[in-house]
């Protein structure tokens, strides 16, 4: 039999198994999957369950039609599964309180992009009206639909809004992301009443810097809506990516990629070179192409 992963405490696994979710063990041996990873069973995961009359076992793991890693810190060779099987990420946004950076927004875009997963912004919080929150919102606006990518301005405290997210979500599983304070748990929570998410007011201390390891988590909504969010998880930084594979990431970089001087031009400083002088004339907006060379940076070291 089979079932989905829905939850992971480490030991134990909540699984979702003929509309009823169970607790399940790992069985000692599992057939490892290709990834080195701290943690071999993730939310999302269908899994293969036997039952020995008191307990339920996983005894093996399907294919992975995508899954989203992170390193587990900074040095080190091991990855931390966060979810797998998602149609469609979500990430949501603020103008302010919290303000959520471009570059945080162009780090996730470009991580949905690596892993082929269509990704959707929710721009949330539109009902805060003050001068520095308009004009971010402004500039998010028009820059990514700008790109192809789909934004939407939004309240989760307004039902219409609402409505049209479920519309959004309705029999995918999404995965939802952002910064701590953005409104992950509101969201859920008018999306699946019953949930009963922790809405906590905005701290000022964001665990910034602190390495939390925390577990995403999945929602059950009707007709196989599934949500699964990730709390505590800033960035999910790509792995396995080679330098020349960062530009594919942008897609109004990679537009131009096939027509640069060089098959192998990094866009940074070689001659001909079709992205900086679309930057140059302003085609490319700046923040996009400031915030590629910072992620290729990254993944040069
Ligand atoms: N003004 C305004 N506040 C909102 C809106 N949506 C959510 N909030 C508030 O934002 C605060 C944080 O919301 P949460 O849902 O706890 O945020 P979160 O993303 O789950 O935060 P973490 O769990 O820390 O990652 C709460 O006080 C919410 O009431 C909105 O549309 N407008
Ligand atoms: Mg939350
Ligand atoms: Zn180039």
């Amino acid at each position: 039999m089979k079932g989905i992963v829905t939850k992971s405490t480490g030991s134990w696994y909540r699984v979702l198994l003929d509309g009823k979710e169970i607790e399940a063990r790992l069985r000692g041996k599992i057939r490892t999957l290709e990834i080195k990873s701290t943690n071999p069973v993730v939310v999302g995961d269908e899994v293969t369950l036997e039952y020995d009359g008191e307990e339920y076992a996983i005894s093996a793991i399907s294919e992975r039609h995508n899954c989203i890693v992170r390193k587990s810190n900074k040095l080190s060779k091991q990855y931390q599964l966060i979810a797998s099987n998602i149609d469609h990420a979500f990430l949501i946004a603020s103008p302010a309180n919290p303000h959520t950076p471009q570059g945080f927004i162009d780090r996730f875009l470009s991580t949905a992009e690596a892993y082929h997963i269509p990704v959707s912004i929710l721009l949330n919080k539109k009902d805060i009206d003050s001068k520095k929150a308009n004009n971010h919102r402004e500039v998010l606006l028009e820059l990514y639909p700008s790109i192809g990518y789909d934004i939407h301005n939004v309240s989760f405290l307004d039902e219409g809004d609402v409505l049209e997210i479920k519309k959004l979500v309705a029999g995918k599983c999404v995965l939802l992301s952002g910064n701590s304070g953005v409104g992950k748990s509101t969201l859920i929570n008018a999306l699946l009443p019953g949930s009963n998410q922790k809405v906590s007011a905005i701290s000022k201390s964001y665990n910034k810097g602190r390495h939390t390891t925390t577990f995403a988590q999945m929602f059950l909504g009707e007709n196989g809506t599934r949500i699964i969010d990730t709390p505590g998880i800033k960035d999910f930084g790509m792995v396995h990516t080679e330098p020349n594979q960062v530009c594919h990431y942008f897609p109004e970089i990679k537009k131009l990629i096939s027509k640069c001087k060089f098959s192998n031009c990094l866009h940074t400083e070689e001659p001909e070179c079709r992205v900086i002088e679309a930057v140059q004339r302003g085609e490319i907006p700046a923040t996009r192409y400031i915030n590629y060379l910072g992620i290729l940076a990254e993944v040069t070291k």
